[in-house]
This record gives structure tokens, sequence and C-alpha cells, in this order.
């Protein structure tokens, strides 16, 4: 597999019923009146952004109105809007905003994954979709190879995410297993030894950045500190 390989295979992943179900439905009937005259993506959201990336951001799951609609992750909701500004910001990004296919956006240096790779009902996967998912996210771990230097969670679902996908593959996840939160760090291993650091960061989302939970200067420090 390559990466654009990987993409074309998770974007027909049927795996999980229910979700499978609510993207098809939200594309299909719940279109918010904004978006009705658009097509909706309404499948899996594959992995965005530079692939020879040493840095991964890993989410949570797509918005049904957000991802779901315009196939990119993170693109047309107020998750993205706020996470790109800020990739913009720190140099990750060559335009602040995403919009969707065609519209130039190009990340150098960075990849961003959800944990689970289609819309949830509220939002909230469930364990055994978390679980079914990870093997996606330890495909694209895997295909970023011993470049992969740092990787940071927006939130506790990405966190545990990455860490049952690394332990799957038989990186070593110190004990006792490291928890979430924002600024929390842990250094994971390779099989092969090599280090990659597990950064976490408050999610995106207007829970958090509408209540100054997460504020834009918060963002930015954790992504400049990616870099060190
Ligand atoms: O076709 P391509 O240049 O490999 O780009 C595929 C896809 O990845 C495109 O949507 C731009 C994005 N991308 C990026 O964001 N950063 C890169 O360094 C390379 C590609
Ligand atoms: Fe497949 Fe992940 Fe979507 Fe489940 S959430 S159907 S594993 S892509």
């Amino acid at each position: 597999d390559t990466l654009a390989e990987l993409d074309a295979r998770v974007s027909v992943c049927r795996a999980c019923p229910r979700l499978v179900d609510w993207r098809e439905t939200v594309a299909r009937e719940g279109r918010r009146a904004s978006f009705a005259d658009q097509p909706y993506w309404g499948r899996p959201g594959p992995s965005f952004g530079d692939p020879t990336a040493d840095t991964l951001i890993v989410g949570l799951a797509p918005a049904a109105n957000g991802t779901n609609r315009t196939g990119r992750m993170f693109t047309g909701d107020a998750s993205g809007d706020f996470l790109y500004a800020a990739l913009h910001r720190t140099g990750y990004a060559n335009q602040p905003t995403s919009v969707g296919a065609g519209d130039g956006l190009r990340l150098t240096g960075i990849r961003i994954v959800a944990a689970v790779r289609c819309a949830p009902p509220a939002n909230a996967p469930t364990p055994t979709e978390r679980a079914t998912c990870a093997t996606w996210l330890g495909r694209d771990l895997e295909l970023l190879g011993d470049r992969l230097r740092v990787v940071m969670t927006l939130g506790a679902i990405g966190w545990n995410g990455v860490l049952a996908a690394t332990t799957t593959l038989g990186w070593t996840v110190p004990k006792p297993r490291p928890k979430f939160g924002h600024g929390a760090r842990a250094e994971l291993l390779t099989p092969s030894g090599h280090p990659v650091r597990l950064v976490g960061c408050f999610h995106v989302s207007p829970h958090n950045t509408y209540t100054g939970r997460l504020t834009p200067p918060m963002l930015d420090d954790v992504l400049l500190s990616l870099r060190n």
C-alpha cells in the first residue's frame, strides 16, 4: 500500500453498520438547509496533507455536515476553521482556510487523520467502532514510517485511538498507560526502536473554543512545540 491506496481503500470501508447508516442517511436526507444544494461525500474521511509528514494530527471523527459533506478532514465546520487558521499562523498550511477539493490548500510537514473515520451520531463513536477503525489509523501510522516523529491528538478519543493502534502494531507504550490532557506527553517506541512523541491538545470543537477552554494562542503554542 501507499498512502493514496490506503485512502482509496478507507473511503469504501463499511465495517461499522451504525456509522455507515448514519453517514449515508445524513448525506441523503439530513442536510442543513444552507448545504441543501451540495453533494455530500457520505463516506469515511481519508487522511489529508503532506504524504512525507513527520507530524500526524489525530482528531475524533468527521462532523456530519463537515467532513461528511466535503470529504476532507476538518473541512466545512467551525472546528476546522479554528484548526486551519492555526496551522496557517504556525507555518504548516499555505492558506488559513480549507474549503474542499481544488481550493489549493497544502500542508507542509503535517498530515491529519481521524481516530474514527465515519461521522458518528452525536459525535460519539462506540468502543467497538473505535476499536474497529483503529486498524485504519495503524495503517496510516505504518505508512508514514520512520519519518514520523510526533503524533498530536485533539482530544482523548484520538489519544486512546493512537495507544490502541500502536499497541496492536507492537509498539512499546509506557505503563501505566499515559492519560490524555492538554499538554500531556508520552514517548512511544516503534518495533524498530524509533521514538515517536505523543502530544495531547484539547479538541478544536466549538464546545472548547467558544468557551475559551482552548484559545488560539494555546493551540499555536502546542503546534509550535511540535517542531522541537
Ligand atoms: O496530488 P498531490 O500533490 O500528491 O496532492 C494530493 C493531496 O495532498 C492534495 O489535496 C494536496 C495534498 N498535499 C498537501 O497538502 N501537502 C503536500 O505536501 C502534498 C500534498
Ligand atoms: Fe470503516 Fe472506520 Fe467507517 Fe468503521 S468508522 S466503517 S472502520 S472507516
